[in-house]
């Protein structure tokens, strides 16, 4: 799908949308290849239907789940300094922008008078993005609604006095790719960005098992809910018909690997049917759902260099949970 011409001289304060979104076939298709697989999966992105969406942010409010707030407190201290880096008259893309409250920091740390939010969730996108031309007006608001993690050229906004791109990645959503693929979507970002663009990268930092497992899997159970959604929105959409009841919750952090895994694990000896096509699971068997990589500061540093980028500045909590890297396109 190729962007259609940009209007040009958007007017302040007014929300524009795009809708670039792969048709639902595609949510078939990757469904019943993904099931095909020895080691069945299904891409996380496929979390985030309206549902989904609501038990994210449910998710982010857990005590266990501290990516969120600590991103967000981070954000919050360094918005000067931030602010200094990145300078004055900045276009600001946001990746997975979801709920968009730490955008809010941000347009306001740098008074940006352009905001491009890209998301899978068109809703999410919609209603987020009116709010936040609600409260700043002079903002103008192009929302993307796309699969980033697919190639995707964004609509040029030839008219505004633009000096730089900002890339905003937040929420350690990099995470969600495995290392070569991070490595892919770094390039394609350093491609957006353009020559003296910046990337501001919120990455989950490695850690001890024990907080991580809590954190993905947490004991008042919405995590597992987050999880087993996928199954029921595949019985709503794709004619599915899960017993969700019969698969339970997994996750684990492996230290070797770098990374949490989720999967959702059959509880017995079962099959179901999507679209027609017939799915054997054995006792124990998984779909493998998600994998949320966790890097410290000088492997994400080595990975964005290997991108193009300069690795500048990095803003941490004082209990190195989480990472903000600021990085410049060569
Ligand atoms: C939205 C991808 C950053 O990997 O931590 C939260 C999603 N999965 N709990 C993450 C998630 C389970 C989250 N990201």
């Amino acid at each position: 799908m190729r962007p259609q011409p940009f209007p040009r001289s958007p007017t302040p304060g007014v929300v524009r949308f795009y809708d670039f979104l792969p048709p639902k076939e595609t949510f078939l298709a990757d469904v019943l290849a993904g099931l095909a697989l020895p080691q069945k999966s299904i891409p996380p992105k496929y979390f985030y239907d309206e549902q989904g969406c609501r038990l994210f942010e449910a998710i982010c409010e857990l005590p266990e789940y501290y990516p969120t707030r600590t991103e967000m407190a981070i954000l919050h201290g360094c918005a000067g300094e931030l602010a200094r880096f990145i300078g004055p008259d900045v276009q600001l893309i946001e990746f997975g922008s979801g709920a968009q409250a730490k955008t809010r920091v941000l347009i306001e740390a740098l008074q940006a008078p352009l905001y491009v939010p890209v998301d899978i969730a068109i809703d999410t996108l919609r209603a987020s993005s009116s709010e936040l031309a609600r409260r700043f007006p002079y903002l103008n608001i192009v929302g993307i609604c796309a699969d980033y993690t697919r190639p995707l050229t964004l609509p040029e906004l030839a008219d505004l006095p633009i000096r730089r791109k900002v890339v905003f990645f937040p929420g350690s959503t990099i995470g969600n790719l495995t290392p070569a693929e991070a490595l892919a979507f770094l390039k394609q970002a350093h491609k957006t960005a353009g020559p003296g663009g910046i990337l501001l990268i919120g990455v989950d930092l490695k850690k001890d098992k024990a907080t991580l497992d809590a954190a993905y899997d947490d004991p008042g159970g919405v995590t597992a809910q987050f999880n087993l959604n996928l199954l029921h929105r595949i019985n709503r959409e794709l004619q599915g018909d899960f017993q969700v009841i019969r698969f339970r919750h997994k996750a684990f952090y492996d230290p070797a690997l770098g990374r949490v895994e989720m999967h959702l694990e059959s509880l017995d000896s079962q099959s179901a049917h999507v679209a027609g096509r017939r799915f054997d699971f054995a006792p124990g068997e998984t779909i493998h759902t998600e994998i949320s990589c966790k890097y410290s500061i000088a492997e994400f540093q080595e990975l964005g260099k290997r991108a193009g980028f300069s690795p500048e500045k990095v803003w941490t909590d004082a209990r190195e949970l989480f990472g903000v890297h600021g990085m410049v396109a060569a």
